[in-house]
């Protein structure tokens, strides 16, 4: 299968916030590199992505936004600042207002949502190099007809318009969403199986038809990202049931999991969608250090199997997944079925 990956990666390693130090983040350059490994290995064929245009980014993202993370860390440099990494640390909350200061603080707080996402001198490359991961993973998918798979890192769920949080800056599947549309497709499905709730995707499509999005992931009520993911979530407008949310309770199995994707796939068929567009986070895994599933490297066959038999052209673009020493088997794993 054609696989689009890149090392330009490498130059991104945030800090986050975890029991109450700021430390090198779980999401770090390991992880793509070890899938590359796995996938070399089992014999697909590898692509370097295209440039992307800042003007597609900006249909997704506010243009703002897209410039705030082009240049925050100049921004930061210039500004005198002499810590590794930009963070927010004031976010506006309940009873604030969230109008945009004009100082790169103010900004980092107005721009994010959570303390575990940091901004660094190789961050921007890194990431506007994972959206046109995505791009380029769409466009070869509508060229070829083939399911094609994307390494995108740092992952895209959580982003939303103007936010960063929770790993992730853009929203590549949104972007690739967007990239279907504009190349022919009416109505595109995005699937989201990573164990997080893909709360970007969903506010970025919340008003849209022309993008089902379906979640399946840890309830918020015990997991991050705590204030998005409940069933009662639908979207709204010309939206409204053009998004579903499956959240499953901590210790979920195979069984309570596949029971979802049935859910989910069925809900596809039924909206007669031109393309697929899969989030994959592996950190349903039972030995993920972030999650609490219990899903096995030969159990991400059968999902990908499942997904694979709705018959429709997929772009499969890599989200979480922490454990990084079985990361690359279980993407392997989850991609087996579709080549
Ligand atoms: N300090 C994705 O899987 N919570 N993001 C970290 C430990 C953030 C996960 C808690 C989890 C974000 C793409
Ligand atoms: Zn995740």
């Amino acid at each position: 299968m054609r696989v689009v990956a890149s090392e330009v990666h490498r130059a991104h390693h945030g800090l986050e916030l975890n029991d109450g130090q700021l430390a090198l983040s779980h999401e770090g350059p390991k992880r793509a590199d070890l899938i590359a490994t796995a996938l070399r290995a089992t014999g697909h064929e590898f692509s370097e992505p295209n440039e992307v245009e800042e003007e597609l980014l900006g249909r997704v993202h506010t243009p703002e936004y897209v410039n705030f993370l082009a240049t925050a860390w100049e921004r930061w440099v210039e500004r005198g600042e002499s810590g590794a990494a930009a963070m927010g640390f004031t976010w506006p909350a309940r009873g604030m207002r969230p109008t945009r200061p004009h100082d790169l603080i103010g900004q980092l707080g107005y721009h994010s949502f959570a303390a575990d996402c940091s901004i660094t001198a190789g961050t921007w490359p890194a990431v506007r190099e994972a959206a046109a991961i995505a791009v380029t993973s769409a466009d070869l998918m509508l060229q070829h007809g083939h399911t094609t798979y994307g390494l995108c890192r740092p992952p895209g769920h959580h982003a939303t318009t103007d936010q960063f949080g929770g790993y992730c800056y853009l929203n590549n599947a949104a972007i690739a969403a967007q990239r279907l549309l504009d190349g022919g497709a009416s109505c595109v499905a995005i699937l989201d199986v990573d164990y997080h709730h893909g709360n970007g995707t969903q506010a970025i499509f919340a008003e849209r038809s022309d993008v089902l999005f379906i979640s399946i992931h840890a309830d918020p009520v015990f997991e991050f990202p705590w204030f998005t993911g409940h069933a009662s979530e639908i979207g709204q407008g010309d939206g409204e049931y053009w998004n579903l949310n499956l959240p499953l309770p901590a210790g979920t199995t195979m069984q309570g999991w596949m029971a979802a994707l049935d859910t989910a796939l069925t809900r596809i068929a039924d909206a007669d969608v031109d393309a697929l567009v899969v989030s994959l986070g592996v950190d349903t895994y039972e030995h993920d250090p972030l999650g609490t599933f219990i899903i096995g490297t030969t159990d991400f066959v059968e999902i990908g199997a499942a997904i694979n038999a709705t018959g429709l052209p997929t772009v499969v673009l890599q989200e979480g997944g922490y454990a990084v020493g079985d990361i690359g088997a279980n993407v392997a794993a989850f991609l087996q079925p579709f080549s």
